[in-house]
């Protein structure tokens, strides 16, 4: 039996809430309290009730919410985890499919999977929970600091970008020295993962850009320059792209954006979706774009979740980056809340990449 104060919500109908909750029967081999807890796109779908995906776990009227996590090892019966390591506990969690058995449940070919704060399984914002082992990562490099938390979204980039070079490999992507220099990649928004795709671009020698339909504050264009990424409002700038796209990954979910670049793609173009959003306008495909795409070899690939071996490369990007522009990239935290705290939820603080909760 476990009593703890916890993030609840009703899944899928929404709302949020921070009270008492007693939660029985979870088992583990590690005890958990959180250091910090993200918040992102889903969590606010969920919250509005407009994921009805989400669902609360059996025998229970709630869902704690929150996946993206950096916790604290407080006791340990493990051989792999002591109390003092810090941890990335895992969102999605296997079912019976061959996919969920090899240990790639990011790629469930049946559904029948779970994730943590988001179908069917409580979520890491509580002050206290149990895991077993095998859903942990260890932070190896703890001058991370906080950054550690940004390892559950970044698991999602190092993915796509996984998803990128399957794709890629099918014909001569690189230039004539066999680099990406001189490729052109354009990440649709400039919210915390877009902010991660573009340094992840920028690291695979792509010229990047991302890009809003409005201006972005003074820390997001430091932190362009500072990673060399380009930056376009797209209300002032209308006509961009002046040359075609050879990678576009949206991160907006917005149909009429993602048509407009899909229509600007170059030969053998990729185009990842990354974002989700049912309730954007619909938007027409007409027969010039399926030609477009046929006559191109154009691609377009959806990309889900991750599994442990991108949450271990997400830890290894963000140690690197740390380590060449640490003073700036801590400013991808915008704002810090203290429990208890449930406006973030549901409004976007302005000029927000991401928000956190900082339980300790
Ligand atoms: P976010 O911070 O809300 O990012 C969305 C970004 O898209 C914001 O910067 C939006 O700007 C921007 N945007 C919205 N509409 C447009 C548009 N028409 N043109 C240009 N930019 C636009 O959320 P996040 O960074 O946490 O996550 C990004 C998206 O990925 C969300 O839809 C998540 O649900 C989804 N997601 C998917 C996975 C997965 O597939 C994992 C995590 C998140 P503004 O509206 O704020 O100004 O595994
Ligand atoms: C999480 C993924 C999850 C997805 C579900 C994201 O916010 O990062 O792990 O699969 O939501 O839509
Ligand atoms: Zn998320
Ligand atoms: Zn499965």
């Amino acid at each position: 039996m476990s009593e703890c104060k916890a993030y609840v919500t009703k899944a899928p109908e929404g709302g949020i809430e921070y009270r008492s909750v007693n939660i029985t029967g979870e088992e583990g081999n590690v005890s958990l309290k959180p250091v910090l807890t993200g918040i992102c796109g889903t969590d606010r779908g969920i919250v509005r009730g407009a994921l009805p995906f989400s669902y609360d776990p059996s025998n229970y009227d709630y869902l704690v919410i929150g996946h993206e996590s950096m916790c604290e090892v407080v006791e340990s019966s493990s051989s792999e985890f002591s109390p003092g390591d810090l941890v990335i506990p895992i969102v999605r969690r296997p079912g019976h499919c061959p996919n969920c058995l090899i240990g790639r449940p990011d790629n469930c070919s049946d559904g029948d999977k779970h994730e943590a704060g988001i179908t069917g399984l409580h979520g890491f914002m509580r002050e206290q929970f149990q895991e077993f082992d095998f859903n942990l990562v260890k932070i190896q490099d703890k001058s991370i600091g906080d950054l550690g938390v940004l390892t559950e979204p970044m698991k999602n980039v190092v993915k796509a970008f996984e998803v990128f070079e399957r794709v890629s490999s099918r014909s001569i992507f690189g230039n004539g020295i066999s680099t990406l220099e001189g490729k052109t990649a354009l990440v649709v928004g400039t919210g915390c993962e877009a902010f991660l795709y573009s340094f992840l671009a920028k690291d695979y020698g792509f010229d990047t850009t991302i890009s809003n339909r409005h201006p972005i504050e003074k820390n997001s264009l430091e932190m362009c320059s500072e990673f060399g990424i380009k930056f376009v409002d797209t209300s002032k700038d209308p006509d961009f792209p002046a040359k075609p796209l050879d990678l576009v990954i949206d991160t907006s979910g917005d149909p009429g954006t993602i048509l407009k670049y899909l229509r600007k793609l170059n030969y053998n173009g990729i185009l990842i979706l990354f974002g989700t959003n049912g309730r954007a306008p619909d938007v027409e495909l007409t027969g010039n774009d399926i030609d477009h795409i046929v006559e191109k070899n154009i691609t377009i690939a959806g990309s889900v979740d991750a599994a442990r071996i991108h949450y271990i490369k997400a830890l290894d990007y963000l140690s690197k980056w740390n380590r060449m522009h640490g003073d700036t990239m801590k400013n991808i935290i915008t704002s810090y809340f203290k429990p208890g705290e449930t406006s973030v939820f549901t409004q976007k603080p302005a000029g927000e990449i991401k928000s956190v909760i900082k339980w300790q």
